[in-house]
Formats: structure tokens, sequence, C-alpha cells
């Protein structure tokens, strides 16, 4: 067989598997697995750095498949290559990642050849995509990871990070804003290290791109700073190779490939958008195609011998020997820099550094106090001398939010300043996520930082963080009415239960300095779940920690703050962040006047959820039904707390543009109220 015939036979396998696993999943996109089988071969082929036999060594070279609808390419060299699996320790396991199992399987319970790529569950998959736009934003976070690595731990004959990230995105991904704001700044930041290959094929679900988008992408990109090129057939191998080889020859600017291509290519039907795109080909259909591709028409996930040997001598093969020379590179830079090799293993397996909590501030107490956000810059300036890989930074507030970082060996990331740990997002709160997303992914510790309300703007890139469980850290701060005069647009009211719907994230909202001290440290134990740090702009008052019980509690989600003498409540003050003070001020009037109340701190629904049941009833026993919520934000949830004899005091509107001690009167925020509140289901007060 000639080196052609191997290529067309392996691009060939590509596209059948992709037919045959949408045929009989009976749902799925065959068109741009067919049309794409070209590029995606000759990238993984020919291209790109990776190690089937271990799909997350450090230097291998990123592939992001952004158009997450055409899985099947991914399962299809996932398969074809061998690549192995991986677990969440990141410890090798024996087996494949995918299987010809499982690509029967596609799109089925508990198949590794799921209807998107998804990051957790599959290894050899860079992030999960699927909400288009997303990819293509994270693997600018990927690229600005790399650049940050190199800069950091690369010596002189010591290149022990140069790897590419390689991104293949549609006009659905194009379309997105998400995709803009992050091209945007990776053209400022001239991230040579990114490639998107833009499938430019005027096709989407409803049609013609003709009917949605006319502009002119080249020229956008070519404003963004980028370097972009076109090719005019995706089916020609060679000149995607060039394309690929001009890529890594171009300094200073990221690169957009625009390659034109058919939906379906090979398929009969390939200008019927419905079949060639959303919907299987269908038996009679599926037998044309594989004749017009040369190919046994009664064949089923066919796999030619040839072609599982052929990926083995190419990628596996370049694979294993890179991957073998950069093993011992690192073996000799662990002799020469022990301590920088320790780093980076210990950010590998997402470990901190020993004494990583070492300094962290005890606060006073106060009655003035400290912002939230005040705490956490103190906290965040101390954690990120302790742990260097930790770094971020904000959508354009970071004067507001508090995050830049003042410590030494900190810095501005600009182009030129690639090590820097102060990054500048602009005002792209969705980019920013989805950049700290791919940070995360590349195993530094990110933060990103904005208000609270604008968490609206970034809840995509929010929720794959979720979902792809990574230890990001989400920093919100003006969590609530704090803000008073910039009014309704600014308060947040809905977004404490919208983000505390998301499984698998850890939202804290702390209520006191120590509180905040608190929440860094559980958070940055976090291993495999993000967090999002609720702070508030105005100050709260430091509680004495000697009368009232140790911030420590925070790590349980809620403790008993402040309790009745006989610890037997009959009414419980359940309280969060802000209100906190309020509640602590209520019960000191309560006991004053003989009821017997105890203050819950509840900064973690979710952590509290995760205690033991028995634990939790020691919190919130079950016979006290008297209980009183209090947060400036939607009631919504709170039942779960309060029960049905319970009150809840929160916002049941937006607010409004007001000073905050206006707007507390005005919307009840004061512990008079609870104290009424609390008399009122007490029955110890007349109405
Ligand atoms: C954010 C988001 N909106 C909508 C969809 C549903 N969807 C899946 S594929 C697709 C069309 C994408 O068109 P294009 O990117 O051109 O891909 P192609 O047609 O080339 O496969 C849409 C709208 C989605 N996955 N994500």
């Amino acid at each position: 067989m000639t080196n052609d015939e191997l290529d067309q036979l392996s691009i060939n396998t590509i596209r059948t598997l992709s037919i045959d696993a949408v045929q009989a999943a009976n749902s799925g996109h065959p068109g741009t697995p067919m049309a794409l089988a070209p590029l995606v071969y000759t990238l993984w082929n020919r291209v790109m750095r990776f190690d089937p036999q271990d799909p997350i060594w450090p230097n291998r070279d990123r592939f992001v498949l952004s158009n997450g609808h055409a899985s099947m390419l991914l399962w299809s060299v996932l398969h074809l290559t061998g690549t192995r699996a991986v677990n969440a320790d990141y410890e090798k396991l024996g087996e494949l990642a995918v299987t010809l199992e499982d690509i029967r399987r596609f799109r089925q319970l508990g198949s590794k050849a799921p209807g998107h790529p998804e990051y957790h569950w599959v290894s050899g998959v860079e992030t999960t995509t699927g909400p288009l736009g997303q990819g293509v934003a994270t693997s600018v976070g990927m690229a600005i990871a790399e650049r940050w690595l190199a800069s950091r731990y690369n010596k002189p004959n010591f290149n022990l990070f140069d790897y590419n990230i390689y991104a293949v995105c549609g006009d659905g991904c194009l379309m997105e804003g998400v995709s803009s704001e992050a091209a945007s700044l990776a053209g400022h930041l001239a991230l040579d290290n990114l490639c998107w290959i833009y499938d430019h094929n005027h096709i989407t679900i409803e049609g013609s791109t003709q009917i949605t988008f006319t502009e002119d992408v080249a020229a956008r990109f070519r404003s963004y700073r980028w370097n972009v090129l076109h090719l005019n057939d995706a089916n020609d191998i060679e000149q995607i190779d060039r394309a690929m080889q001009m890529f890594r020859k171009t300094k200073g600017q990221p690169t957009l490939i625009i390659l034109d291509s058919h939906i379906g290519y090979g398929s009969p039907n390939r200008h019927d958008t419905a079949a060639a795109h959303g919907e299987p080909l269908g038996t009679d259909e599926v037998r044309l195609t594989k004749r017009a591709y040369d190919w046994p028409e009664d064949s089923q996930f066919l796999v030619p011998d040839e072609v599982r040997q052929h990926f083995a001598d190419s990628v596996g093969a370049r694979g294993a020997s890179e991957h073998r020379a950069w093993i011992d590179l690192f073996s000799e830079y662990r002799t020469e820099y022990p301590d920088l090799a320790t780093q980076i293993d210990q950010m590998q397996r997402r470990e901190l550094p020993e004494q990583w909590d070492q300094n962290l501030p005890i606060f006073p107490e106060d009655s003035k106090g400290l912002a939230g956000r005040e705490a956490s810059s103190k906290v965040l300036n101390i954690l990120a001398q302790n742990i260097p890989w930790l770094l971020g930074g904000s959508a354009d507030l970071g004067t507001s939010n508090k995050t830049l970082l003042t410590a030494p060996d900190t810095g501005d990331m600009q182009a030129e300043t690639p090590g820097g740990r102060n990054l500048h997002f602009g005002v792209r709160e969705h980019a920013m996520y989805a950049i700290v997303n791919g940070m995360s992914l590349s195993k530094l510790r990110p933060y990103g930082a904005t208000f609270f309300i604008f968490s609206d703007y970034a809840r995509p890139a929010i929720r794959l963080s979720a979902l792809m469980e990574l230890p990001t850290i989400l920093i919100f701060t003006h969590d609530a009415m704090g803000d008073g005069e910039d009014g309704p647009t600014h308060q947040p009211i809905e977004q404490l239960a919208s983000l505390r719907a998301i499984p698998g994230l850890t939202l804290l909202r702390p209520g006191d300095a120590n509180e905040v001290v608190e929440a860094y440290r559980v958070i940055m134990q976090l291993r495999h779940r993000p967090a999002a740090l609720v702070l508030s702009r105005q100050p709260l008052p430091t509680l004495n920690r000697n009368k009232y019980a140790p911030a420590s509690g925070v790590a349980r989600g809620a403790y008993v703050l402040a309790d009745s003498p006989d610890g037997k409540p009959e009414i419980i003050i359940i309280a969060t962040g802000s209100e906190i003070s309020l509640a602590v001020q209520a019960h000191e009037k309560l006991v004053a006047e003989g009821v017997s109340s105890r203050v819950v701190s509840m900064p973690s629904w979710d952590i509290f959820e995760h205690q033991t049941q028995e634990y939790r009833d020691s919190v919130l026993p079950a016979d006290v039904k008297a209980r009183v919520a209090v947060e400036q934000a939607s009631t919504f949830g709170w039942e779960r707390y309060v029960g049905n004899s319970g009150r809840v005091i929160g916002m049941q509107t937006f607010g409004a543009s007001a000073p905050l001690k206006e707007l507390q009167k005005e919307f009840g925020f004061e512990s008079e109220r609870i104290v009424t509140v609390a008399k009122e289901l007490l029955g110890r007060f007349n109405t």
C-alpha cells in the first residue's frame, strides 16, 4: 500500500466509524466528522506531539474539539491511537481510553464515547466542549498557561515546556460572543502557540450561513492581530500539513486557519443539511456513502489492521520518543533545579506546597471591621507567596475586587512578560472564566474575579468548570446591596440561589474577615471542585472569636456561632455573609430578653450538605422549628433550612439605587427586624 493509500484508508476509517456510530445511536452529527476527518488525521498523525501511552504528559500538544457535536472525530482518533486511560488521581491505567465497544455504544449510558467530549469522563479529552464557543475560549487559557510555564520553568538548555494548542471550531463557535472575547485577548497577548482551525462550511443547523453569518471573519481576526491563513480544500492533507508548518513558524501572533469544507463530504446527500448535520444518514445512504469511499458496504465499525499500525508508527512512535526525551530532560532538570522540579510535580498532581498556609492572618475583634474583599486581598497575597502557581486577575475590576497581587515575584502578565501573575482579562467575564478553566486544565491554580452580579455573564464557563471538576477559584465581590448607589443593575438578587443550584460548585459567603481566611483554607484544598467566593464590598465587623465559636467552623459549611447559654435553643437564626453581624446583634438582644437563641453561620450550603446527618442535626436540631434565615438575596431555596414554619428575611424584588444604610432599612435588613420576626415565630410578640 502506498503512503497516499494509507492516508486515505485512515481518513476513511475515521469517517466510517463516525457514520456507523451515529447510525447505531440513531442520533448525533455525522456530517462534520466526515468533512473534517482529513484535518484531524493530519493533525494527529503528522503534526501533534502526543503519546497515546500517557495522554497527560505535561509537554504534549493540546487538541481541543470546540465543535463538540463532532465528537466522533475525537473518539475515532483516541481509539485508533490506542490512547490509554488515566484516573482522577492522574494514575495511568492499563486499559484503552475508548474501545471499539464504546464506539459501538456511542451516546449510550456508560460508554466512553458520549455525545460530546467530556474531560473528566474520557482520558485524552483536553476539555469538555459542546456549548459552542467554550472550547476555543478555553484553548486561550491553555495557551496562556503554556507561555507562563515556559517563562517560569524553562532554563537554558531545558525547554521543558514548548507545546502548542490546536483548536477546531465551526461557524457556531465563531458566532458565539465568548470566542470573540477570547480571540481578542489572545491577539493582544500575542499567543503564537495557539492555532484555531475554522471549519468553513457555510452551514449551521438552520441551513446556509447566508441567513445569519455574512461578516468577513478573516478581516475580524486580522484586526484582532491574528495571522490568518486560508485553505480552499479540506481534503488536501498536504495543504493542511503546510499550513500547520506555517503556524509553527509564525511568531508573535496566534493563527487562524480558515478551512473551506463541505459538510458530509462523500455523502450523496451532502447538501441536505438536516441529513448531513443533525441526523444519521439512514441505512441506504450509509451504503452509498461507503461505496463512494470505496469501503466495504456491509462492514460496520471496520478498523483495518494497517490503519492501527499506521497510527502506531506515526503519532504513536513519534510521541513515545519525544516523551522519552522529555523524561530524560526532566530528570536532568530535577538534578539542577530540584525545587522547581518539585513544583512541577506538585502542580501536575494538584497538590499544594508544604506550608502553603503559613502566615495566614488571624484578625482581631474589630467592630468597624474589614470588607470581605479587603480580607480576601490580604489572604490572597499571602497564599500567592506560598503557592508559586497561584495566579489570576479580574475582568477590569481588579482595584475593586482587590485581587491584584503585590507580593514580590508577581508582576503583570503581558505579551512581553508571560510569566506575570496578575492577569488583566479586560471587560470579558465570559472569556475570563473559560480562560481560567483552560489554565486549570493546564494544572495552574487560577482565579478570576468580577462583581457578583456579572457572574451571569460567565455562567456557561462556570458550569463547565463544575462539570469538568476543576479546582478553579471564582472571586466575586459586591455580593449584595453593598454598592448601594449603583442600584438594581448592580445588586445581585438571584445569583446566590442560581450558583448554589450548580452541582459540584462549592459556594462560600463568609461573614467576617476570619471566615474569609477559613474559606480560602477550604478552597485551596479542593482538588476536583471549583469554588465561588462571594465577598462583601463594605466593611463587616470582625467578631470576637473568644466569645463566639472559632471561624474554623467554615470547613463544615455551617456551624453554631453563638448559642443559648444552656445549648438548648428555642429559636435558630441562620445567616450568611454581611447578615451574620445582624444576626449576632439580634441574638444578643433576644438573649438579654431571656429568649434561648442560637445563631448558625452558614457560609456554604454545599459543604454543609456533605456533613454527616449527626453533625447537621447538631447544628439544626430537628425539634427546633422556630427558624429565621437572613440573607440579602432572593429567598429562593431557604425553605430547606427553615422548614414550613420558619421565616426568611431576604429579597422578593430587585434592589434600588440609594446609600446602603437606606437600603438596609427599606428592605428590612436590621437587627430589630430579626428580633421581631423571631418573637413572632415564638408567639411572644403581638403583631
Ligand atoms: C451554545 C450552543 N448553542 C447551540 C448549540 C446547538 N448546536 C449544535 S451544532 C450547531 C450548529 C453549529 O454549526 P457549525 O459550528 O457551523 O457546525 P457544523 O454545521 O459545521 O457542524 C448548533 C446550533 C450548541 N451546541 N451550543
